[in-house]
C-alpha cells in the first residue's frame, strides 16, 4: 500500500488532500498518515500542509528498486532488481542468482560493498552511497572467447550515459577502464559461466565513482562530482546507463560487434599511442594500433611484429 501511495503522490502536479488519497485506496486517513511517515523515514521529502494536503518534493538518494524502476524506459535491463544496502560484492550475488536461473537483464545493486572486486583479485573501493555499484546478468548466444566484446560494449554504453547526464567526455582505456583526463572514474568487470562451446551466462559488474570527494579516492582516481563541482543524481545516471547498455546490446545482437567497435575506437584513450602492456609478470611495449573484432588489443612492437593482447593492463610508455 505504501508503494501505491507513493505512485499516487508522484502523479500529482500539486497538493493532494488526505481525503482524496483515502478515497482512492479506501483506507482511513490515519492509515495514509502512517504510510506517509514511513516514506519520510525512507528519505522522501513530503510536504504536509493543513487544508492543502500532501505534496511529494523529492526522493531519497538511494538506488532502491522503487526509485530505479520508476519510468525506467527499458524492456530487458532492470525488469528484476535486487537491492542491498550493503553486500560483499554484487558479483557474488549475481553469480548466485544466475545459477538459480535469474533471467537475462536481472540487476543487482548495492549502496556499499565490503569486498568489491576488480580483475585478478584486485579490490574495488565502494563507499556507501557515493558511487554506483551494479552487476547485471546477460545470457547472450556467443562463444566464450567472445565475452571481451561485452566488456567493451558496456564501456561504450557507460561513457555515453555519463556524457548524456553530465556533459563530461569520458574515454575508455582498454579493456575496462573509464577515464576522465587520465584519471580512473570507473571500471567494468566481466565474469562468465561457460561450457567449451557455449556461454551459459555472463555477469557484468560496473563501478563508477559518482559523488566521492577526491581526497577519499585511490591515487589517480576521480569522481564525477570532482569533475563538475556538483552533486550528480545517481538514480538518473543509473537509469541512463541501463538504457544505453540495452541499446548497445540490441545493436550487438542485430548487427554484430562492428558498430560497437566503431564507437569504442572513437572513445578510446590510447589508440595510436605508445603503450606498455603488463600481464602478471610479462610485459610488452609498442604502439596500440587497434582493437580487433574479437575485442583483443593489437600492439605493434618495435620489431614490426603485431601482437594480439587478450588480457592485461596498459599504461602510456615514456
Ligand atoms: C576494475 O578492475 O576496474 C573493475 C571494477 C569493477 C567494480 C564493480 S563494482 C560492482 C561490481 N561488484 C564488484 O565486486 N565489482 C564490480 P581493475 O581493472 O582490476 O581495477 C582495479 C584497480 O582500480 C585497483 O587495484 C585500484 O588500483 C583501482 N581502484 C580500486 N577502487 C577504485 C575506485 N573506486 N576508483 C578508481 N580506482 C579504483
Amino acid at each position: 500500500m505504501k508503494d501505491k501511495v507513493l505512485s499516487f503522490l508522484r502523479k500529482q502536479e500539486g497538493f493532494i488532500s488526505g481525503e482524496e488519497i483515502s478515497r482512492e485506496f479506501s483506507i482511513s486517513r490515519a492509515a495514509i498518515w502512517k504510510h506517509i511517515n514511513q516514506l519520510k523515514k525512507e528519505g522522501y521529502k513530503i510536504l504536509a500542509v493543513p487544508h492543502l494536503g500532501y505534496k511529494l518534493e523529492s526522493g531519497p538518494d538511494r538506488l532502491t528498486p522503487q526509485e530505479v524502476s520508476y519510468q525506467l524506459d527499458t524492456k530487458l535491463l532492470g525488469k528484476k532488481i535486487y537491492y542491498y544496502a550493503q553486500t560483499s560484492s554484487t558479483m557474488d550475488e549475481a553469480m548466485r542468482l544466475s545459477l538459480e536461473g535469474a533471467p537475462e537483464g536481472t540487476l543487482i545493486l548495492a549502496e556499499a560493498q565490503t569486498k568489491g572486486r576488480g580483475r585478478l583479485g584486485r579490490d574495488w573501493y565502494s563507499p556507501k552511497a557515493k558511487g554506483i555499484y551494479l552487476s547485471t546478468i546477460l545470457r547472450p548466444k556467443i562463444l566464450p572467447n567472445e565475452t571481451p566484446k561485452l566488456t567493451l560494449m558496456v564501456a561504450v554504453a557507460c561513457a555515453q550515459a555519463i556524457n548524456r547526464i553530465t556533459g563530461l567526455h569520458v574515454t575508455i582505456k582498454w579493456p575496462n577502464d573509464l577515464l576522465i583526463k587520465e584519471r580512473k572514474l570507473g571500471g567494468i568487470l566481466t565474469e562468465l559461466n561457460a561450457e567449451a562451446d557455449s556461454v551459459k551466462f555472463v555477469v557484468i559488474g560496473i563501478g563508477i565513482n559518482v559523488n566521492n570527494p577526491r581526497s577519499s579516492l585511490p591515487a589517480k582516481a576521480t569522481s564525477l562530482k570532482e569533475e563538475i563541482n556538483e552533486t550528480v543524481p545517481r538514480i538518473e545516471l543509473l537509469k541512463r546507463i541501463l538504457i544505453e547498455i540495452e541499446r548497445c546490446y540490441l545493436v550487438f545482437q542485430k548487427e554484430g560487434f562492428g558498430p560497437i567497435l566503431e564507437q569504442w575506437r572513437q572513445l578510446s584513450s590510447m589508440l595510436g599511442t605508445r603503450i606498455r602492456v603488463n600481464y602478471k609478470k610479462e610485459h610488452i611495449e609498442g604502439v596500440a594500433i587497434d582493437v580487433d573484432m574479437d575485442g583483443s588489443l593489437l600492439v605493434r612492437k618495435d620489431s614490426g611484429f603485431i601482437e594480439r593482447v587478450i588480457a592485461g593492463d596498459i599504461a602510456r610508455a615514456r
